[in-house]
């Protein structure tokens, strides 16, 4: 497809409350958009990538550098013909695959659009709805965190996810499961234990956790697989997985039996059916995973959620639990059932509010094709 322009943005969103993991706290995302004009239409993206290089490497700044210098130029001057085609394009970058799912998945995007299908049969999507669970960050008191897991399961949410870190995990668990003995019930520690903190985690076998989320380091796959062999409670892998190729090491090692997939953390949606092909092969269930999305990322995250292997409910929720306004229309929202339904419309089923966009918007930059890369 011919490529008009790229348009890059910088907008910054308040969320609605803070959202703390055992990395730090977040109150405002700074979020980059990528708008892909061609022959009449407009394809959008959303960078996960966050404030700091704390969850991952990458973080606004970079992708912003890397997506003006050497991403956008060379995906304007490529014209792919499919979504499928960018990460050749970018393979000479190494890395930074979170601004390059920002292109990517505008692609699609686009490509959904002009084929006049909705994004998720684009991508061989089956379902017409999906099961939605709540990540819940680290709270000031456990009867704070209770009152929110009150709430969350009022309004329908199939599966709870609490953040934890060493001095937030078994007291915790104890307490909300004398409350809740059948709720489904997961955390998520992003890398806050280390493996002589083993007996330590194989006491939450106790709590008939659904998976415990990365406990060990971010890049890991060997200590993993040691720690599974001592825990009853299935291991979940998010940050460590960047690639089908890590999802099938991790597989075979036995690091986890559970895979999440974030489709910044994998570069995009090619790569994204990759590891959720591989999975499925294997017999390994897998979920969506958030970064706290705007409702243009969430779209994405929602479309994905529809391939046959995300078995378990993701992190991907209603636009209210992060946004007074979301910048999309209409805005997401969850049954009480806990599920998202799947509009049968052509792209990805939600209209970009860009009068908001523009208001929330704090810098911009126009990526227009003219000089080839090669002779920049
Ligand atoms: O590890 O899943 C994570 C948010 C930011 C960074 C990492 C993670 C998360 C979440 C929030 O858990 C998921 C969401 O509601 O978007
Ligand atoms: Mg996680």
């Amino acid at each position: 497809m011919k490529i008009d322009e790229i348009g890059l943005r910088e907008v910054q969103m308040p969320l609605v409350r803070p959202f703390e993991t055992s990395f730090g706290v977040t109150r405002n995302r700074r979020i980059l958009l990528v708008e892909i004009h061609s022959e009449g239409l407009v394809g959008w993206g959303e960078c996960t990538a966050g404030e700091h290089p704390y969850f991952s490497a990458e973080s606004t700044d970079t992708a912003w550098y890397v997506l003006v210098n050497e991403l956008g130029p060379r995906l304007a001057e490529a014209e792919p013909a499919h979504g499928g085609d960018c990460p050749k394009i970018f393979s000479i970058v190494r890395g930074h695959p979170m601004a390059k799912a920002a292109l990517e998945n505008a692609i699609w995007d686009l490509e959904a659009q002009r084929e006049g299908v909705s994004l998720s049969q684009l991508l061989g999507g089956v379902k017409e709805t999906i099961a939605c669970g709540v990540s819940i960050g680290i709270q000031p008191s456990i009867p704070a965190l209770l009152e929110v897991i009150e709430r969350e399961l009022a309004a329908g949410y199939q599966r709870i996810k609490l953040k934890c870190k060493p001095g937030w995990d078994t007291e915790v668990f104890e307490k909300v499961r004398a409350r809740w003995p059948k709720i489904l019930l997961s955390c998520d520690a992003n890398s806050a234990y280390r493996l002589k903190d083993a007996d330590h985690i194989a006491g939450f076998d106790k709590y008939d956790l659904l998976m415990i989320e990365q406990p060990l380091w971010y890049d890991d796959f060997y200590y993993h697989s040691i720690l599974q062999k001592r825990l009853e409670t299935p291991l979940c892998l998010d940050e460590s997985i960047q690639n089908r190729r890590d999802a099938l090491a991790a597989i075979e090692m036995e690091s986890c039996r559970i895979l999440n997939i974030k489709l910044g953390r994998v570069g995009g949606f090619s790569e994204a059916i990759a590891v959720h092909n591989v999975a499925q092969e294997r017999g390994i269930p897998v979920w969506c995973g958030g970064m706290l999305e705007s409702g243009i990322g969430r779209a994405h995250n929602i479309a994905l959620s529809t391939l046959e292997n995300f078995t378990l409910p993701g992190d991907v929720s209603a636009s209210a639990r992060y946004w007074a306004e979301d910048i999309v229309e209409p805005e997401i929202t969850v049954s009480s059932k806990g599920e998202i339904a799947i509009a049968d419309v052509p792209g990805r089923g939600y209209a970009v509010r860009t009068d908001l966009v523009e208001k929330l918007t704090v810098r911009t930059e126009s990526m227009r094709v003219s000089v080839p890369v090669a002779a920049r």
